[in-house]
């Protein structure tokens, strides 16, 4: 068994850990310790793509000297092997930011075609906002003069537009052309504009399948054709349409950890990623009648709390807490006060499943492509049509559920405060300018010195390392050094846990000029943008920052780093690369499977920013991995004449 101090920095974890041994109930952390990862794979450099293999190629030991003859019985190489196998991490996580988001489409279709009528459009700023990048109008003429257009007009025609997007059979994504000019064209001239988000996914498939695309660096280009589709594609648009659907972000306070989850109350948690039926879920613990009904089961009220990015959805919008990260989800129902965890689809542990049968929990999955085998597991397929009528039904099932608690229920006593809901509109509000640039205050204060650069520090947690240790070192260590740091996924849940997330942090942790900024604007050091599709957030951040000038011409010439300190997802691996292919030097923690194949790897860490100005890396040691940020971010300083 794991010791609980050796598998988490977090004492809530620490002490759910404990109880589960003590209760006898198997977690992650144990597993962890029992199975260690294969030493070929975690290289990259084993290829199961046909019936012939799978063929290992794992490095020699003391590496190679002279020619490298490593084949598989086709004859391909470790570099087309890894190369292969990453841009298939690239396609899964880019199929399932984007069917994440064509879902949020198809849902903002029916609401704009009247056919949904429990979700209205939240934000009609937001929606003229986008309309021209879809082409759509937002004014028309009447007699000789320019009046605005209907809104349900525009919302219909953008839904549309948008909804083309996955497989329209011309053109290029659309959003493309919000990157900066010289991006835009270091995209045209590598040929790698994306074409529409399926095909880019569905080509890498083709691409890797026995046989075909045998050339690591023609593997390459369509991988990070598909890194786009999601980043400046699938993701752009999930977040963009979520923000018209439900509202866009803005500051609010809020708490986090599993110490968010109340005993005298019934505890809902939602889990997964999709908002469209959390966001009901949310509509429906508010209403009267259920707050009533579960006063009638003898309970004080209803919490409701969140685990991974449907945790960050409802967070920003609505103020609801994260109960925890990723890792922590066995956790949550291990309290034995969680009376129903509702999950939808991505980062959910088929574990959580027999956890719930060693507790009274119901495990609702709601997904029609995210089911579980297990018999305990409930599903209520939700449906947009009918969406509040489900998410009563469900919330209803949580409070019947509430009485049958055994009376062995622990919630540990941690929780933090903490201020989220940033966003691109936000930061504009907070670090702005009125006369000059939007941007115009964080760019001055960039140039000025007082914030040495600006980092993103995103991504998932990792049974590998020790739960939030790296997030939460490394995010100290930028501050510390005056960088500021916007955040999203479970990297954000961690910053909220360990107090990073408060205006007062700035003056503990922050070095003397992002404290003073801070302060004078009344902002934390490191700002919570959102869940993962929302790394789109800080792409469009960056661009902003480019555009309100005195910072050089595109992303990659700005005083700016990116992270993913636990990553273990492959949506991970495609927000990397997206990173890194607008501009962005971005280091991954733990470990890349990329050592088996050297040639490869030196391709993605060093060509790679010959062609786009960023770059991969990776750097287990947390302090180490915080300083090569600051090493670029002092490089860029340099290149830019500022670095006085
Ligand atoms: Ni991102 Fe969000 Fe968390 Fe990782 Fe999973 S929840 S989409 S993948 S684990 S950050």
């Amino acid at each position: 068994l794991v010791d609980p101090r050796d598998a988490s920095i977090d004492p809530a974890t620490q002490e759910m850990i404990q109880r589960a041994q003590r209760l006898q109930v198997e977690t992650v952390f144990d597993r962890a310790m029992t199975m260690k990862p294969c030493a070929i794979g975690m290289q990259g450099i084993c290829c199961k793509n046909c019936a012939m293999g799978p063929c290992r190629l794992p490095l020699p030991k003391g590496g190679i000297t002279g020619e490298d003859t490593r084949k598989g019985l086709c004859g391909a190489t470790a570099n087309t092997i890894c190369a292969r196998n990453f841009i298939r991490m690239i396609a899964g996580g880019a199929a399932a930011h984007s069917d994440h988001g064509r879902s949020v489409a198809e849902v903002f279709r029916s609401v704009a075609r009247k056919e949904s009528h429990d979700y209205s459009i939240k934000d009609p700023i937001k929606l003229v906002d986008i309309a021209p990048y879809f082409d759509v109008a937002t004014t028309v003429e009447v007699d000789g003069k320019t009046v605005d257009r209907d809104i349900d007009e525009i919302a219909l025609e953008v839904a549309e537009a948008a909804y083309a997007e996955w497989g329209k059979p011309e053109g290029s994504i659309k959003y493309v052309k919000r990157a900066p000019k010289p991006l835009q064209e270091k995209w045209a001239q590598e040929g790698v504009v994306p074409r529409n988000v399926d095909r880019e996914i569905v080509e890498i498939m083709h691409r890797t399948h026995m046989g075909v695309d045998q050339d690591y660096k023609n593997l390459m280009k369509q991988g990070t054709r598909a890194a786009l589709a999601d980043g400046w594609g699938g993701s752009m648009i999930a977040t963009d349409l979520q923000d018209v659907l439900f509202g866009t972000p803005s500051p609010l306070q809020s708490e986090a950890n599993l110490g968010v989850m109340k005993e005298d109350h019934v505890n809902i948690i939602v889990h997964g990623h999709e908002p469209v039926l959390s966001e009901m879920v949310v509509a429906a613990c508010q209403s009267q009648e259920m707050i009533a009904y579960a006063q009638e089961k003898g309970a004080k009220g209803i919490q409701l709390s969140g685990i991974c990015c449907t945790a960050n959805e409802v967070l920003q919008r609505h103020g609801v807490p994260p109960a925890g990260t990723f890792l922590q989800q066995e956790l949550a129902i291990i309290t034995g006060a969680c009376d129903a965890m509702v999950v939808d689809i991505q980062c959910i542990f088929q574990n959580l499943a027999n956890v719930a049968k060693c507790f009274h929990t119901k495990l609702i999955t709601t997904h029609p492509i995210a089911r579980m085998e297990q018999e305990n597991v409930i599903h209520i397929e939700f449906d947009e049509h009918h969406a509040m009528e489900d998410a009563k039904r469900i919330v209803k099932m949580a409070i019947d559920n509430f009485p049958n608690r055994s009376a062995d229920v622990m919630i540990p006593r941690h929780k933090t405060a903490q201020i989220a809901g940033f966003g691109v509109e936000s930061i504009r509000y907070h670090l702005g300018g009125t006369f000059r640039g939007d941007y115009y205050t964080l760019n001055d204060n960039i140039i000025n010195g007082r914030i040495r650069g600006i980092a993103g520090v995103v991504g998932c947690n990792n049974a590998r390392t020790k739960h939030n240790e790296e997030h939460i070192t490394i995010i100290k260590e930028l501050i510390k050094n005056d960088v500021i740091v916007l955040t999203t996924g479970c990297s954000a849940i961690a910053a909220g846990m360990h107090g990073l997330m408060t205006p007062g942090a700035a003056a503990v942790h922050c070095g003397p000029g992002l404290a003073e900024v801070c302060e004078t604007v009344g902002i934390p050091p490191v700002l919570h943008l959102g869940s993962c599709v929302d790394n789109s957030r800080i792409l469009l951040a960056a661009t902003e920052v480019v555009r309100a000038g005195g910072l050089g011409n595109d992303i990659s010439d700005l005083p700016a780093a990116g992270s993913a300190p636990e990553w273990m997802s492959e949506k991970a691996i495609s927000i990397g690369h997206y990173f890194v292919a607008s501009g962005v030097y971005t280091v991954f923690g733990y470990s890349l499977p990329l050592e088996g194949a050297p040639v490869f790897k030196d391709y993605l860490y060093k060509d790679m920013e010959r062609m786009y100005g960023g770059m991969w890396d990776c750097e287990p040691d947390p302090v180490k991995h915080a300083h090569k940020m600051i090493a670029h971010i002092d490089k860029k300083r340099k290149e830019l004449g500022i670095d006085k």
